[in-house]
């Protein structure tokens, strides 16, 4: 077991039930052009999480911890999109149209592509999701119950839209979540707060938070075991 520093406390982890989930480290809400601009934000606010991200999962990946990724994103012709998100952002620049990235929020285009820091490693699972929770319409969770997944440290973007809401999905699906504070973003520096915040609010009520150093102090032992 590793005993992680987190708030509302500490929660001792076997790193053998417990998967790292990245969360949509994709280009199209990091980089200019994609669908994160598309939607009127200031993209550059996700760039500070993108070095806390590659080193968690460079320390889950030391520690044996089974790592995977997902990404938003639709189909080309668009048939799993709803017309309600497909609405939401201005004409010529809605999903499915053409950006510097390719075709906006579309799998397969260079912009559904995960930033090199983070790129999955080959026998990383990559879950491709139509929508913000990554339960949702894909086959996750039988893959994490497959494993014996019992702890997920969920990372990436947006904190307070694709993390939260998969973190909420994980929670009554019964996974203790630990949300890697560092290694999340968000467009709006108080939705980040606020939301980290939520998780572990009123006792934990939908999980833990922790800064990725206080990840790499619990598991750096493992990985100083393994070795020796
Ligand atoms: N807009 C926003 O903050 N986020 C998303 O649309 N998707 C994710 O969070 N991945």
């Amino acid at each position: 077991m590793a005993v992680i520093e987190a708030r509302p406390g500490p929660i001792a982890i076997d790193p053998g039930s417990t998967a790292l989930l990245v969360i949509d480290m994709q280009r199209d809400f990091l980089e200019p052009g994609g669908f994160g601009e598309a939607l009127g934000n200031d993209v550059s606010m996700l760039a500070s999480c993108i070095v806390p991200c590659r080193d968690l999962l460079a320390i889950a990946r030391a520690a044996g911890i089974a790592v995977m990724h997902t990404r938003e994103g639709h189909r080309p012709d668009l048939a799993d999109a709803p017309p309600a998100k497909l609405d939401r952002s201005p004409p010529g620049m809605r999903i499915g149209d053409p950006g510097p990235m390719g075709r906006i929020l579309v799998r397969g285009e260079p912009g559904h592509d995960i930033v090199p820091d983070c790129a999955p490693l080959p026998g990383e699972p990559v879950i491709d999701k139509p929508g913000k929770g990554a339960f949702y319409a894909t086959d996750l969770e039988p893959m994490l119950r497959h494993r014996g997944i019992a702890t997920l440290i969920v990372a990436g973007v947006t904190t307070e839209v694709c993390v939260h809401t998969t973190v909420r999905e994980a929670n009554d699906r019964g996974f203790r979540c630990i949300v890697a504070a560092d290694a999340c973003g968000s467009y709006f520096p108080h939705f980040h707060a606020a939301a980290l915040e939520m998780v572990c609010a009123q006792g934990g009520i939908f999980g833990w938070v922790a800064e990725v150093a206080a990840i790499g102090r619990a598991l750096q032992p493992r990985v100083t075991e393994k070795a020796a």
